[in-house]
C-alpha cells in the first residue's frame, strides 16, 4: 500500500480539442488536481505521513497561491521527503500546445529544505508516448530563499498529459508548478516518443538511467584510510 493513490494513465487516442480554442499562453495547471503522484524509487514506510509528505488531495500546487515567506511552516507549501524523485501527472482537459514550465521552490537550509537537484518536464498527448522536453535546474546562495526556476521550450509541443519529475532525496517543498500554454493547437509539434532517455514513468522501483546522473556512464568509487597505527597522508 503506497502513499499516494493507485492509478493508470488512461490511453486516450483521441484527446479531445477546445472546441473554443484560445490563443493566449497562460498557466494551463491552474486549479487543476494532480492526476497522479508516481514514486521513483523507494518511499520509506516512516515517511508516508502527512508532516513528511503531502496528501496529494491538497491543492497547494496549482491554486495559483504563493507562501508569503520561505518557511517550511508556511501552509502554502506541499512537502515531498525523500524516495528518489516523485513524477506528479497532470492531465489538461484539451489537447494543448505546451511552451514552457516553471517550478517554485523553498530552500531553508536551517531545516535541510533543499532545492530539488532538477525536474523534469515530461508531456504526453495520449498517454501513452511520453517525451522529456528538457530539465529545470535550481539555484540559490541563499540560505533561506523563496526560488523560481523555469523552461521556455522555444516551440510548442501537443500535449494532454503533464508531468514534472522531481528530484526529492532530501525535503523538498514546493508552492506551485506552473506549465504554460495554449489550447490553440494550430502550430504546436508533435512530441517524438521515447528520443529521450529516462521517460520510463509507469516503471516504479527502477534503477536510475545515465539522464538522471547528467549524462555520466562511468562513476569511480573510492575510499581511502589510514592503516591501523600509521600516520595519514594524502
Ligand atoms: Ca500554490
Amino acid at each position: 500500500m503506497g502513499w499516494y493513490r493507485d492509478f493508470e494513465i488512461e490511453a486516450v487516442r483521441s484527446a479531445p480539442a477546445d472546441p473554443h480554442p484560445c490563443g493566449d499562453t497562460k498557466n494551463l495547471l491552474l486549479g487543476l488536481p494532480i492526476y497522479g503522484v508516481v514514486v521513483n524509487g523507494i518511499m520509506e514506510e516512516t515517511a508516508m505521513t502527512e508532516y513528511f509528505n503531502t496528501p496529494q488531495t491538497e491543492p497547494m500546487l496549482t491554486d495559483g497561491k504563493f507562501a508569503a515567506a520561505p518557511d517550511y511552516l508556511d501552509p502554502g507549501y506541499f512537502h515531498f521527503t525523500r524516495g528518489v524523485g516523485r513524477t506528479v501527472i497532470f492531465r489538461l482537459p484539451y489537447l494543448s500546445a505546451i511552451s514552457g514550465a516553471r517550478v517554485h521552490a523553498l530552500k531553508q537550509d536551517e531545516v535541510a529544505a533543499r532545492l530539488p537537484r532538477r525536474a523534469d518536464l515530461l508531456v504526453s498527448p495520449d498517454g501513452i508516448g511520453w517525451q522529456n522536453l528538457g530539465t529545470i535546474t535550481f539555484e540559490s546562495d541563499s540560505p533561506k530563499a523563496q526560488v523560481s526556476s523555469g523552461l521556455e521550450l522555444g516551440r510548442e509541443y501537443k500535449a494532454l498529459y503533464v508531468a514534472f519529475r522531481i528530484d526529492t532525496v532530501g525535503h523538498v517543498w514546493i508552492d506551485e508548478l506552473e506549465a504554460f500554454g495554449r489550447t490553440d493547437i494550430s502550430n504546436a509539434a508533435d512530441i517524438t516518443p521515447g528520443d529521450t532517455p529516462g521517460i520510463e514513468i509507469n516503471f516504479v522501483n527502477r534503477y536510475p538511467d545515465y539522464s538522471e546522473l547528467f549524462g555520466v556512464h562511468n562513476v569511480l568509487l573510492s575510499y581511502h584510510a589510514a592503516a591501523r597505527g600509521e600516520p595519514e597522508t594524502r
